[in-house]
């Protein structure tokens, strides 16, 4: 058997119910979607994978803001992120994606037991499975959670842009985007249903607050500041002045992040995919630029219907 997984973990997978997604095959596991290629490493992770109290995870359905947060969340926890020594920034040589290592598109991708006891305290990891699917000791341990996400809307329109432009980019055929939104609407595409993965790691951010830090990309957007002293504070690094909140979210920004030569030219060496595909408008609204209301109003539905009763909305 390939790569030291268990041959069980492939005779699963041709058992288990399967749907093509943007060319791709995907299985569900347990309720959620998942590509072919990232199941062994997630299956391998939520065995093998053992947290300590120091770790931060950042956890996240895809195209919420994670990119943002993988570039903010090591800046608060890298000593040198507040200060004004710019020229040691992390983030002029790094995608943030190699700045939060994920635990089934890195680390567990290749070797299901890697060896992780080297990695410097605070650990800081990411992974877009939803809330189950979790290692029982990151969910057990003191570790922290932060989870990021977004109004369902601009998530699906971000999704499908990435995924067209991936798509496209290799001299393929665009990625007819009603096809995308019947899927996104009935929960299949990787790492969904949206629904059902936000409404895990709400439930559980309201039982435990101080474990999982329950974040939206409209708040960021809204009053960075604000969420930025939330963040550092949960994470147990306040600032001390405004100026340190400044220089964080300036590091951070989409403008500069987006000019960034590494973010412009670089490729990610797990997935392939162009490490500018990350970076697009980062606003808020941008479905009205892109789905109709018809769309507009079906996908509104699915949410009033999945959310209902949970305190959880997004409406704009
Ligand atoms: P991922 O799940 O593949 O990591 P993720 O970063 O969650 O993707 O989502 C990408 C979205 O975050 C993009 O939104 P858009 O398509 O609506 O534009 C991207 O532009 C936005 N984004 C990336 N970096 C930042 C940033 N530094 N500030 C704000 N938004 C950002």
């Amino acid at each position: 058997m390939e790569s030291g997984f268990p041959a069980a973990v492939f005779t699963l997978l041709g058992e288990l119910p399967k749907e093509t997604w943007c060319g791709s095959d995907l299985y569900n596991l347990e309720g959620f979607w998942y590509a072919s290629s990232l199941l062994p490493a997630i299956m391998a992770a939520r065995s093998n994978f053992r947290a300590n109290d120091c770790d931060v995870f950042l956890t996240s359905s895809m195209k919420t803001g994670t990119t943002w947060l993988k570039a903010i969340i090591p800046t608060i926890m890298n000593p040198v992120g507040r200060t004004n020594d710019d020229g040691h920034d992390p983030l002029l040589k790094h995608h943030p994606n190699e700045l939060m290592p994920s635990l089934e598109v890195q680390l567990f991708k290749e070797n299901p037991n890697p060896d992780l006891s080297d990695m410097p305290c605070p650990r800081l990891f990411r992974t877009h499975v939803p809330y189950h699917m979790l290692p029982e000791t990151v969910k057990n341990s003191a570790c922290k959670i932060v989870y990021i996400t977004r109004d369902p809307k601009d998530t699906f329109v971000s999704l499908w842009h990435f995924f067209n432009s991936l798509v496209t980019a290799v001299g393929n055929d665009p990625w007819p985007m009603n096809e995308a939104f019947e899927s996104f609407c009935r929960g299949v595409h990787v790492f969904g249903p949206f629904h059902d993965h936000v409404l895990g790691y709400w439930k559980e951010s309201i039982k435990r607050p101080e474990k999982i830090l329950f974040l939206r990309y409209e708040d960021m957007k809204k009053d960075p500041k604000e969420q930025l002293r939330k963040l550092a504070c949960f994470l147990g690094r306040p600032f001390e002045k405004e100026e340190e909140v400044d220089k964080v979210l300036w590091r951070c920004s989409l403008e500069r992040l987006k000019h960034l030569e590494v973010n412009q030219r670089g490729v990610d060496p797990w997935l392939g995919f162009d490490y500018k595909f990350y970076f697009r408008r980062g606003s808020v609204g941008d479905w009205k630029n892109n789905i109709t209301d018809e769309m507009k109003e079906k996908l509104d539905r699915v949410t009033a219907t999945k959310f209902e009763g949970s305190g959880l909305e997004f409406g704009h």
